[in-house]
């Protein structure tokens, strides 16, 4: 190991697992209760996917930010990824890391894999901004003298934006050819929207989040998220 940058390494997960199958972080206890709506779920679910076992590393809001995880993920939050000596962060990346290492998320053909790519892109850096947003302007900005004049504009965002999705994707059953990582990213960020009801007023949208939920790996990746969630004990 070249010594100078030995101080720059981040340690190994405290967490270490002998089986060989990957770790992630996730919430001791979700915030969502349950519903599958935070960041592991993405990571579950293409784990699922391609049939990779994994383990989970539950962790409190308070134990993201000592400086043993800040060490593995720069901005404590979950999820964070474990494989052998490599550690990463940021969904879209993990589930880009788990689709290029096992068959079934990405397309062998060069062009198709590159269109798969870009919907992966497309969900999390334009799809899932505006849905953010919206999340935001109701749960933090709800207080604030200018939210109720502010929180159509924000919903019109939203909707502009499902429209052009609903406009694409028309008929078919996944946004390019064979269900990818990309239907994957782009249902996990439309889910978020399902509780509100904006999903109702895209129809083509609404059965293409059904056909997600639908798949087997999905449901797998829901029920464990759900198992963990009652699992643990309330806090607080
Ligand atoms: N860009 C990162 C990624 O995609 O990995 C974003 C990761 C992220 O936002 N993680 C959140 C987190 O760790 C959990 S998923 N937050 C703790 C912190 O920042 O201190 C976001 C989330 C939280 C709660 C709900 N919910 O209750 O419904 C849904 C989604």
């Amino acid at each position: 190991m070249n010594q100078r940058h030995a101080p720059d390494t981040p340690p190994r997960p405290a967490t270490r697992d002998t089986t060989g199958s990957p770790t992630i972080t996730a919430f001791a206890r979700s915030p969502d209760g349950g519903r599958g709506l935070a960041r592991d779920m993405r990571v579950r679910w293409a784990l699922e996917e391609v049939g990779q076992p994994y383990q989970v590393r539950p962790l409190s809001f308070q134990a993201l930010k000592e400086p043993a995880y800040l060490a593995l993920h720069p901005f404590g939050q979950i999820p964070a990824y474990a494989e052998g000596s490599l550690v990463l962060f940021e969904s879209g990346a993990i589930v880009l890391h788990i689709a290029e290492h096992h068959a079934g998320l990405l397309p062998e053909d060069a062009d198709a894999r590159s269109r798969a790519l870009a919907w992966m892109f497309a969900a999390l850096n334009t799809v899932e901004p505006p849905i953010i947003e919206l999340a935001n302007a109701r749960l933090l900005e709800a207080g604030q003298p200018w939210s109720r004049e502010r929180l159509p504009l924000v919903e019109g965002r939203v909707h502009d934006r499902l429209a052009q999705l609903a406009n694409r994707l028309g008929q078919a059953k996944w946004l390019d050819g064979d269900f990818s990582a990309g239907d994957l990213l782009m249902v996990a960020v439309l889910l978020r929207l399902q509780a509100s009801g904006m999903l109702d007023a895209h129809a083509k949208l609404a059965a293409y989040v059904a056909r997600g939920e639908a798949r087997p790996a999905y449901q797998r990746a829901f029920a464990a998220q759900r198992a963990a969630f009652e699992a643990a004990p309330p806090t607080g």
